[in-house]
């Protein structure tokens, strides 16, 4: 199983996202630091958006086997720049979540994504369940390219994920 670093604006879906992932109850939780899972790694959104915090995402980012621009389908601008995928010395994907937002504007979105360097783009609901299977078939592609991690020991593992829980949020 790769291991998945997810970063984005606050907001943007990112521990919503983790939560279905590891197929546990949808719950508002406002991410306080860097919260290291076996097989995702969940970071603040203001690491993303303040400068001076960026540089531990570049470091957890060393932890995983993939990164994961996290943007919200309904999000006014973008905040990574183009191309910003070359810096980054791991496979880059994009993940579109809320795509059941009435204001939902994909295109935009994707155009976004393209333009910071991302060849594969994942289309998610973390309150419908759409497009979680996808993630997680990637996932399983191939495993442990970077980390040397062994799944063996692995609790959270999605392996065990029934995704599309209903959401209980605030
Ligand atoms: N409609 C919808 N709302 C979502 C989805 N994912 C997250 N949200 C909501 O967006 C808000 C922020 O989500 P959160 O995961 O905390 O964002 P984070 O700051 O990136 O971790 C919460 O109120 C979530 O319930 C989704 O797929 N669809
Ligand atoms: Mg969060």
């Amino acid at each position: 199983m790769k291991k998945l670093i997810l970063m984005g604006r606050v907001a943007a879906g990112k521990t919503t996202l983790t939560q279905a992932l590891k197929g546990e109850q949808l719950h508002y939780c406002k991410t306080q630091y860097i919260n290291y899972y076996d097989t995702i790694i969940d970071t603040p959104g203001e690491y993303t958006e303040v400068h001076a915090l960026g540089a531990a995402l570049a470091i957890y980012s060393y932890e995983a086997d993939v990164v994961g621009i996290v943007i919200s389908a309904n999000e006014p601008f973008c905040v990574f720049p183009p191309a910003c995928t070359a810096m980054v010395n791991r496979e880059v994907i994009g993940i579109v979540t809320g795509i059941d937002k009435p204001d939902a504007n994909v295109p935009q979105v994707t155009r976004w994504l393209k333009l910071c360097g991302c060849e594969k783009i994942f289309y998610i609901s973390s309150y419908t369940g759409e497009g979680l299977e996808d993630i997680i078939a990637y996932l399983r592609e191939d495993s442990d390219i970077h980390t040397g991690h062994s799944d063996s020991s692995r609790t959270d593992s999605p392996a065990e994920v029934s995704p599309g829980i209903s959401p209980d949020h605030e």
